[in-house]
């Protein structure tokens, strides 16, 4: 597998961190994101006319969205099928996190681009951090119902590729200035996600905190 990949981008550390936690091999192709903007060229634009990292090449299957990737990764390499289960209700609440990583999560992703790059004064950062924040009291909320369950993941009774999609951004959240101490069931969380065999840390996500 080919993961083209940028090393503070939170959507590519979502799959490294699955890649790492299945011990699976891959070649990383670094993308020049910053400040090359090599993922607006032309030949990157071949492999995802989006424009986005990440994208994850096996064999002929080209793959862009980390949620996709992750889905892809978990039911053709976990021998456990843990990560992604086939009972269909767990199938459901899988999908339906993983939306929300790729959908309210991603304000945070705004944040970061907006306060760490040069290149996205056009977002407003002020918009992106109140939904932002919007996100994490509805994640809070949830991981509060599910502690109170005797449940410590997001979709399941075990982790699952839930948790590895929504765990990113809520861990780089201070990026772009979004205080997340409040947020106390995410807290509690994050640190189960980060006490998982194969864990492993990107710049702004240290191994504790
Ligand atoms: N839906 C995609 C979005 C990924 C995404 O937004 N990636 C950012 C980097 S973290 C990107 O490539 N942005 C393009 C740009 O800023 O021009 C996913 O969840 O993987």
């Amino acid at each position: 597998m080919k993961l083209y990949d940028y090393e503070i981008s939170g959507s590519c550390y979502k799959v490294r961190l699955l890649l790492s936690m299945l011990n699976l091999p891959y070649e990383k192709v670094a993308v020049d994101f910053y400040p090359g903007k090599a993922h607006r060229q032309p030949d990157f634009l071949r492999i995802n006319p989006l424009g986005q990292i990440p994208v994850l090449v096996d064999g002929d299957l080209v793959l862009r969205d980390a949620q996709a990737i992750l889905l892809y990764i978990a039911a053709r390499y976990d021998a456990s099928s843990t990560w992604y289960p086939a009972d269909p209700a767990t199938q459901g609440r899988i999908a339906m996190w993983l939306a929300f990583a790729g959908g309210e999560l991603m304000q945070i992703s705004a944040v970061r681009l907006h306060d760490m790059l040069m290149g996205y004064e056009h977002i407003d950062a002020a918009a992106a951090r109140s939904g932002a924040h919007k996100a994490l009291a509805i994640l809070d909320q949830h991981l509060a119902e599910c502690e109170i369950r005797g449940q410590q993941w997001i979709a399941a009774a075990h982790p699952t590729i839930a948790d590895i999609a929504c765990f990113a951004y809520p861990a780089l959240c201070h990026d772009g200035g979004i205080d997340r101490s409040a947020y106390h069931n995410i807290n509690r969380w994050l640190r189960r996600v980060r006490a998982l065999p194969g864990f492993i840390v990107m710049p702004g996500v240290p191994a504790y905190a």
